[in-house]
């Protein structure tokens, strides 16, 4: 039988083959998995937030009980706030840039994340998850600013995501090739079960929020009528699966292939996900596999932000699906 790979020394065979690497890439991917590791364990004991509430229960900190995705965020401050690894971070669930607390060590990396996204399907037990991106800062000193956290996807050093689902799954990239761990809990470690990931050149299946269906545009309504049309020879009808859960839906996308959409609609017409830690890593992780994402007439990575919780319309998946709703979307079909 093959020794397991695990994440530290996955991250320990990447930074030898960088002889000037200082080891705080190396230590931020491990504070990312420790703290995927936290999240994970207070997720897991989600459904019992409840009864545990029910009699007025504190955690091990004699913290009252908190809402999951509050207890994400924090945990992800508390994680990056000391170690000296970043400069500066945004979260969605905080307005402006979060400061690295003062008398503290300033690193060079910024950190961009969402801490629990889907949080709306947690009390239905469906799979939630955390996006982070990371970027080298480009203020020369001191705290890190919001235009160091508002640079285009392209500038991205690393971008990955932590599906919470029947297992816990780490997924990411730093440029070359993305790849998938899973948390084996027995021993708490994520052991490498995904090496380069690659997305199919096109896929069978497509995934978007059709309840909205009556407030796309007309190139954005064709598109999905083609793909429920009767056509074997063309592969056609596609399936439709949709989570309502970005990492959920955009996980399975990577792995069997196909498109997921949230695309502009007229009560959203900036669409809904978020660019900085929703869209722009996706899309990192999405090119490196092999796929595409666009907002339906621009490469979501290249787009500049103009704030730190711009949101954009997401085009995502295999190349060949991406590139055929960019052209219906744009009135060429
Ligand atoms: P959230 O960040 O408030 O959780 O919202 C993002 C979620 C995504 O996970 C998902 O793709 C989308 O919202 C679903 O939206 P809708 O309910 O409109 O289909
Ligand atoms: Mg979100």
């Amino acid at each position: 039988m093959a020794e397991a790979m695990t994440l530290n020394r996955f991250i320990l065979s990447t930074e030898h083959r960088h002889p000037g690497a200082t080891g705080e890439f190396s230590a931020l991917l491990s504070h990312i998995a420790l703290a995927a590791k936290v999240i994970q364990r207070e997720v897991s004991h989600a459904g019992l937030v409840d009864v545990l509430g029910a009699t007025g229960a504190v955690n091990v900190q004699g913290e009252e009980v908190k809402k999951l995705d509050v207890f994400a965020h924090e945990a992800m401050i508390r994680m990056f706030q000391y170690p000296g690894l970043l400069c500066t971070m945004a979260s969605e669930e905080e307005k402006d840039i979060i400061p690295i607390p003062e008398g503290f060590p300033l690193g060079k990396y910024i950190l961009n994340f969402d801490p629990l996204d889907g949080s709306s399907n947690i009390d239905a037990n469906v799979n939630i998850g955390t996006i982070f991106s990371v970027h080298r800062r480009r203020s020369q000193s001191g705290p890190g600013t919001p235009e160091d956290c508002m640079q285009p996807g392209t500038e991205q050093v690393c971008a990955g995501y932590v599906l919470y689902g029947t297992s816990t799954m780490l997924v990411f990239t730093t440029g070359d090739g993305v790849h998938g761990f899973t948390l084996d809990p027995s021993v708490g470690e994520f052991l490498l079960s995904h090496q380069d990931i690659r997305i199919p050149k096109r896929g069978s299946i497509y995934s978007t929020n059709e309840g909205n269906y009556h407030l796309w545009p007309d190139g954005t309504r064709r598109y999905i009528d083609r793909l429920k049309t009767i056509d074997k020879a063309k592969n056609l009808p596609y399936k439709a699966r949709y989570i309502g859960s970005l990492v959920a839906d955009f996980h399975r996308t990577l792995l069997y292939g196909g498109i997921f959409l949230y695309p502009a609609d007229s009560k959203s017409p900036k669409g809904k996900l978020r660019l900085l830690y929703e869209a722009a890593p996706l899309a990192m992780i999405c090119e490196r596999a092999g796929g595409a994402a666009s907002t339906g007439s621009e490469r979501i990575l290249e787009i500049q932000p103009e704030g730190l919780h711009q949101r954009v319309p997401l085009i995502i998946g295999s190349a060949d699906d991406v590139a055929e709703a960019e052209r219906y979307i744009q009135g060429k079909e």
